[in-house]
């Protein structure tokens, strides 16, 4: 038997599916389409839900705009309340308007500039209409060359335009800032680090946190440190999960370094940063470009509840007391005992006690959705990386 203080927090964690990861998807080599792909928001709404039914933990969806832009978004949100879900952060597009190719937020002309913090706005309208509590900024703006443009006055311009989109927020709404440090901006990129966005987080006010996106680092960063001290200064407002080999590669979370994902769900636990009121939102960013959609958000639930069910297990008085005793190695075991635990009977157990399939992988594949869904959605245009 697990213990119920472990399974009672892992029937409440909650993880958001990002509408994107059911689109077509793919490398700037090539997009390769599957049959059953969503051709329009209320399908992926439809599909993140299946996700949900199986899992139990995934109870919204992330919007991006234009992307999945709609005549009525109550009927979107009326359409995903009567799937069982509900619509999460609405994410910004600033990076695919020609007059975005010197910047958004930052540009050196008002003019694109007063067009991205109109565009923001929209999008804050959009949450007034859903219900969704955060605005997710990705700033693709930087510099490919030295000298091509002003570092520092690209600053003040983003502190700028950040205000006045700050001020369009209800006492209930926040930004949630993500940082990158490379791509497209390959010399520099105007938000490519959590220092970065911190500080601007902080010159904007409470209502204001930082997104860490797990594939937006140099390779070797130590993550968990960084979620340790925004958790410990109210700061880390969402995750971005996902998993980079190479790049910015978005695949399946826990797929590349299942290890890090336990010592980062360790650092949230160590902070009780996993209760559902702890301002912390966690998030998917991925696509599935060569793996079925669905499978693939459901394999990336199911890690992320393995790496957490781990991090719950840890003896923390086990880990305190080596600590304390300067027992490095008896430290680093309590640690790795919880790392090496097969949670997957624990898991099985507080499925059955959600009454849920104890394998929503397999419960998937039996259960005839994705043939259904390729049969019924013939004609119309599969949704992309540009609606
Ligand atoms: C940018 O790489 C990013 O991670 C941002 O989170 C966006 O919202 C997402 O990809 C999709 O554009
Ligand atoms: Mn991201």
């Amino acid at each position: 038997m697990a213990p119920p203080s472990v399974l009672a927090a892992l029937s409440e964690q909650s993880i958001e599916l990002p509408s994107w990861a059911f689109g077509n998807s793919g490398t700037r080599f090539k997009v390769f389409p599957q049959p059953g792909v969503p051709r329009n928001p209320f399908e992926k709404v439809s599909d993140a839900a299946q996700v949900h039914r199986l899992t139990g933990v995934a109870p919204r969806v992330s919007l991006h705009i234009p992307w999945d832009m709609v005549d009525d978004f109550g009927k979107l949100a009326a359409h995903a309340a009567d799937e069982g879900v509900s619509l999460g952060a609405v994410n910004s597009n600033l990076f695919q308007d020609e007059d975005y190719k010197l910047g958004s937020l930052t540009n050196r002309d008002p003019d694109v500039r007063r067009k991205a913090v109109a565009h923001h706005l929209r999008c804050i309208d959009v949450m007034r209409a859903t219900g969704s509590k955060d605005l997710k900024i990705w700033l693709p703006d930087g510099l490919n060359y030295p000298g091509q443009d002003d570092i520092r006055d690209r600053q003040e311009r983003l502190a700028e335009s950040l205000q006045q989109v700050y001020a369009g927020l209800d006492p209930d709404q926040r930004i949630i800032l993500e940082y990158k440090f490379f791509e497209p901006a390959f010399y520099a990129t105007d938000i490519p680090d959590w220092g970065t966005s911190l500080l601007h987080c902080l010159a904007l006010g409470d209502q204001a946190t930082v997104v860490l996106d797990t594939g937006h680092h140099a390779p070797g960063t130590n993550i968990e440190f960084i979620v340790a001290q925004l958790l410990r200064i109210g700061k880390l407002g969402a995750f971005d999960f996902n998993s980079r080999f190479y790049a910015d590669d978005d695949l399946i979370v826990g797929a590349a370094d299942p290890f890090q994902l336990f010592r980062i769900m360790f650092e949230i636990v160590r902070a009780d940063a996993l209760r559902p009121d702890s301002g912390v939102n966690f998030m998917l960013d991925q696509c599935h470009n060569i793996e079925p959609k669905i499978p693939g958000q459901i394999r990336s639930v199911m890690n992320i509840q393995e790496a957490t069910a781990k991090a719950l297990l840890v003896d923390r008085d086990a880990l305190s007391a080596a600590q304390q005793a300067g027992d490095v190695l008896g430290a680093n075991a309590v640690l790795m005992d919880a790392y090496n635990t097969d949670v997957r009977p624990l898991l099985a157990e507080l499925r059955a006690g959600m009454g849920l399939p104890d394998d929503p992988y397999a419960a998937y594949a039996a259960s005839g959705y994705a043939e259904k869904i390729a049969a019924e959605r013939v004609g119309g245009a599969q949704a992309g990386w540009d609606a």
